[in-house]
């Protein structure tokens, strides 16, 4: 039997844009509390006014930088003060910065993406874990990539994270066997939101070229699966799961009409 989304309380981080705010329209559908952050208020005010509109049972958003450990801390006060308990975490916020190459690479990109995808999933997950520990059933999805399967070229850093992730996602579901939590990895591949936007740095030409002649992944898919995940019995797990899209049969072979 699956699980109601109907008053459960379901965080994402990185919720302004891309597969978190898809994603919490999805939550909102369900009838869930949803609670969003991430550095845009502007941008999260939009969805939660969405999200309100498409059957929340409640909306809560603030700023959040996962980049700093204060500013999580502080998010996550304030979430307490909402609700005792958390029931779905979605580890969304993050993405990646430049394409170069090891020996072109930048210092504010290679930290911009450690702080972010690693380090900021890590913070994230330390603060919310007591709002779950008496919560079997509860779910940690975790947002990691083809890229952390397979590396690229100039994905190094980016693919170093995202594999990083999958570590981390193994070790936390081996320190909380026991406890009921379920934790997974959600891995997308070419999937058409902001991503590429903000990894070529506002470069629009750049950015359409990575979709350019394929119908790539769009947000929806990857919140689907996110209420897949989420709505399974409390006795199932979904550990991994990888979604591309029909044209992508590997990270190195993407098939595109005229080309
Ligand atoms: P978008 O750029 O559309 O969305 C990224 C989201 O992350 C934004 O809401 C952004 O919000 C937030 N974010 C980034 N840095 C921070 C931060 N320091 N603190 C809080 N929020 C942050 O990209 P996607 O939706 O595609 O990306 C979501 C996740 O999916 C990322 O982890 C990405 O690596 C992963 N992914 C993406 C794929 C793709 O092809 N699109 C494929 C596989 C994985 P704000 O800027 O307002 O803070
Ligand atoms: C995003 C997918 O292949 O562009 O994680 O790195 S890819």
């Amino acid at each position: 039997m699956n699980t109601s989304l109907r008053d459960k309380w379901v965080f994402i981080t990185g919720a302004s844009a891309g597969f978190g705010a898809e994603g919490a329209l999805h939550f909102a559908r369900e009838g869930a509390h949803v609670v969003i952050g991430a550095r845009r208020m502007e941008r999260l005010k939009t969805v939660a006014a969405e999200c309100s509109k498409a059957g929340a049972a409640s909306v809560h958003f603030h700023e959040l930088d996962v980049a700093c450990t204060d500013n999580v801390n502080t998010f996550v006060d304030w979430l307490k003060k909402l609700t005792p308990k958390l029931d779905v975490l979605v580890n969304n916020a993050g993405g990646a910065h430049g394409i170069d190459t090891v020996a072109e690479g930048k210092d504010e990109d290679w930290e911009a993406m450690i702080e972010s995808n690693f380090l900021g999933l890590m913070r994230v997950t330390r603060a919310c874990l007591p709002l779950m520990m008496e919560n079997p059933g509860s779910t940690i999805i975790n947002i990691g990539s083809i890229a952390g399967r397979v590396a690229y070229e100039g994905g190094s850093v980016y693919c170093g994270v995202k594999a990083a992730e999958k570590q981390i996602t193994q070790s936390l579901r081996l320190e909380l066997n026991g406890t009921g939590i379920r934790v997974g990895t959600l891995d997308p591949g070419l999937a058409e939101t902001e991503f590429s936007m903000v990894r070529f740095k506002g470069n629009q030409e750049k950015s359409d070229k990575v979709y350019e002649g394929l119908d790539p992944l769009v947000a929806q898919d990857i919140a689907e699966a996110m209420i897949w995940i989420a709505t399974r019995p409390p006795h199932v797990c979904i550990d991994e799961i990888l979604i591309k899209c029909t044209a992508q049969a590997a990270v190195h072979k993407t098939h595109r009409e005229n080309s």
